[in-house]
């Protein structure tokens, strides 16, 4: 009936069609959103407007039933919304260009005061887009109903969520979407980090693969663990492991968890020299707990690490460590130094006898006794040491340890995020609370419209110190954001000072015999690297104590909205990168002749000669890794602290605009229905069960919880 070429006509004519519909439809929903930038009389009354929408229902289901009648494929190029609306919003920033000060002044010189003022314009739309595309990249706020109703934990705390979320959505009050979609990510994947210790071969790949119920990570006699490898619950179960690899430089890659030792092991990735920053294993074990994750690290002693603090440096968090000491060696400096400095970091540790199978009972029991005894003298700390095996009957210690020491742990770890959660939805609350009554004041001339105006208003001076704080919090932004794109930018000076320190430390070396003090060179290039890395932690916690103040003073000086400054304070920063000089141990064996240094500047000019023509390219190139694997871990904390300062900084900003312009609608239902949404929050604020069971009462508009 119909010819290939007539079907391609009604193709795209009812291609054509729906994207005409399509922008038509927007125009139909205005009247419920009007703006006073609207070209458009909204003349349809509410029937009229659905009626029509059911017109274009009806045309859109006619063509489909043709084209399927027809056998006509709908052969459309799709692409994601979200990736739309990103690019879509990305454009909009142009337009926002064109009202910046240079292009107005094409139609006339601005002064000071006006350029100001479109500055703050230009800023404050920008703002707003960056947030936007942001909020679509985070991809946070996927099906939240139906996220909220799958959360099996704290029933409380989800129905008070599932509350403000519609509430928030009602009052479209964007400001706290952020802050709502990370306490339901945070509830939906609870974390607790444990991470297994230990030196060299003493068993930490093989007692993981055990307590997972798998042979995934690569275990063996020599030094087997070069990278730290993360094991998390796979989904679902009953499938096969998955593993993926983060790399310094480029991207994560899926990989085949049989290649594993590719990436993982000392033989296959000598010296990490596929920089290789971390691996996650998803393993479909029922034994892995939902939200437990176990790290297994580098051996002490190995070639990956050179000490404890660079182990510990590779991990993002630690909330549990796991010391396992060989029972077919002695307790040595290196466990008491592992353990020292876990206790130094804060971070609780089990100890365990790992191979308890290779003793008898009753050297067992005083190979116990010895840890036990050295650990109290040495480190003045009381511990119990659990004996464990992964092989033999003596598995069974393995298994019960994990049962009576870590899940209840775990457990633990849980009710106190929760509670945490808890106090964090309090907030919320009592933030959902002050806008809509702020709204409704707005609505009602009397006693709360005077107390908000006069906080606005007035001689202007509080809205003033708001605007100075958010100023300040945005420059030191700002200043943290230059030091990480410019961070690799004095490198040459670095190399420079660094290839100084070696040579003089060679030159140190040479007058050893005449009794100075001697330092190893791989010593000084790491003393200085670390200097480096202490720099770049100080850009991060400098802008933690700057946004965390500046929220404090926000909440003193306009209080709209309560503060969180833990969630900026405690943001989880990464442990700095690892400092990799294995590929440089070989060339520091250099030296100078003691004699050469009868003559000072010989022995300097000698030393200088030798480190450049033998240390230098490898040197340049440990460094060149270093800083780049800084500037990424600048740039992931840094926004993991900007981010909970932003979405909080949002409310501030929001509420102030709220107070201090005429925007809202008036209508009496609204009043009343904001009255009725102040009541339900206050009603589930006033009485409710904590995660843990008991009952606490809020004290009203304070949050005392
Ligand atoms: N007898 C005995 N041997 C064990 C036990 N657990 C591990 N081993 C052996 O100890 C050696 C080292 O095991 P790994 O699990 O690779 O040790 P590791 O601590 O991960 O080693 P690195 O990754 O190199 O630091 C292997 O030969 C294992 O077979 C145990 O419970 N009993
Ligand atoms: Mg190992």
């Amino acid at each position: 009936m119909l010819k290939p070429l007539h079907k391609n006509a009604l193709l795209s004519t009812f291609l054509h069609i729906e994207s005409r519909l399509d922008e038509m439809e927007p125009l139909l929903a205005q009247g419920k959103r009007p703006s006073p930038l609207n070209r458009h009389v909204h003349d349809l009354s509410p029937t009229e407007a659905k009626v029509v929408e059911d017109y274009f229902a009806r045309i859109r289901s006619t063509m489909v039933t043709c084209l399927e009648k027809h056998g006509i494929p709908v052969e459309v190029q799709r692409v994601s919304l979200r990736w739309s609306l990103q690019t879509g919003v990305n454009f909009l920033s142009v337009d926002v260009a064109e009202v910046g000060p240079d292009r107005l002044r094409g139609y006339g010189e601005l002064d000071d005061a006006g350029r100001q003022e479109v500055l703050s314009i230009q800023q404050e739309l920008d703002r707003l887009l960056d947030r936007v595309v942001a909020y679509l990249g985070d991809r946070l706020g996927h099906d939240l109903p139906e996220r909220l109703a799958k959360l099996q934990a704290a029933p409380a705390s989800v129905a008070m969520l599932r509350l403000l979320d519609q509430i928030v959505m009602r009052w479209q009050l964007v400001e706290f979407r952020p802050t709502i979609d990370t306490i339901v990510q945070r509830l939906e994947s609870p974390q607790f980090e444990i991470a297994v210790f230990g030196r060299v071969s003493s068993g930490k790949s093989s007692l993981l693969n055990h307590v997972a119920g798998s042979s995934v990570l690569p275990v063996g006699v020599t030094p087997v663990t070069a990278v730290p490898t993360r094991l998390v619950r796979g989904h679902p179960e009953g499938t096969r492991p998955r593993a993926v690899v983060h790399f310094a430089e480029t991207g994560p890659r899926r990989i085949d968890p049989k290649e594993l030792a590719e990436y993982a092991s000392e033989e296959k990735n000598r010296g990490n020299h596929k920089h290789v920053t971390g691996i996650t294993v998803e393993i479909p074990s029922r034994r892995l707990r939902e939200g437990v994750v176990l790290v297994d690290t580098p051996g002490i002693g190995s070639l990956a690490t050179s000490g404890s603090a660079e182990t510990f440096a590779y991990l993002p968090r630690c909330d549990l460590s796991v010391v396992l000491i060989d029972a077919g060696s002695t307790l040595n400096q290196e466990d008491l130094s592992l353990l020292r400095d876990l206790y130094e970091a804060g971070i609780p540790a089990q100890v365990l006898l790992s191979k308890a199978d290779l003793l008898t009972a009753e050297d067992r029991q005083r190979v116990l006794q010895y840890i036990r005894d050295q650990l109290r003298q040495e480190l003045n700390l009381d511990m119990a040491v659990h004996p464990v095996s992964t092989l033999g009957a003596d598995a069974v210690l393995l298994d019960r340890w994990f049962e009576q020491e870590i899940e209840p742990l775990w457990e633990r770890h849980r009710t106190l995020m929760e509670e945490s959660l808890h106090r964090k939805i309090a907030r919320l609350r009592e933030s959902v609370m002050a806008v809509l009554q702020t709204l409704l004041a707005k609505r009602h001339a009397g006693t709360d419209a005077e107390r908000w105006s006069a906080l606005a208003g007035g001689d202007g001076r509080q809205l003033k110190a708001v605007e100075r704080l958010l100023d300040e919090a945005d420059a030191a932004i700002q200043q943290a954001e230059t030091r990480h794109r410019d961070w690799s930018a004095d490198e040459a000076s670095l190399m420079e000072a660094i290839l100084q320190n070696v040579a003089q430390a060679m030159v140190e070396s040479a007058r050893k015999a005449s009794g100075k003090v001697h330092k190893p060179l791989m010593q000084v290039i790491q003393e200085s690297l670390v200097q480096v890395g202490q720099t770049a932690r100080e850009v991060v916690t400098g802008l933690q104590k700057t946004l965390s103040c500046v929220l404090e003073s926000l909440e003193k000086t306009a209080p709209l909205a309560k503060a969180d400054t833990a969630a900026i304070r405690n943001a989880p920063l990464g442990g700095l990168p690892v400092i990799d000089l294995s590929p440089l141990s070989a060339k520091c064996n250099c030296s100078i002749p003691g004699g050469a240094t009868l003559v000072p500047k010989m022995a300097h000019w000698m030393a200088r000669r030798t480190v450049d023509s033998q240390l230098a390219d490898q040197l340049r190139q440990s460094i060149t890794l270093y800083n780049a694997q800084l500037r990424a871990w600048l740039r992931t904390s840094i926004s993991s602290v900007v981010e909970p300062y932003r979405s909080q900084a949002e409310v501030f900003r929001e509420q102030l605009r709220r107070m201090t312009t005429n925007t809202e609608p008036n209508t009496a239902t609204d009043a009343v229905e904001l009255i009725r949404n102040l009541k339900e929050l206050e009603q589930a604020g006033t009485t409710e069960r904590t995660p843990t069971g008991d009952v606490r009462r809020l004290d009203k508009g304070k949050g005392a919880l």
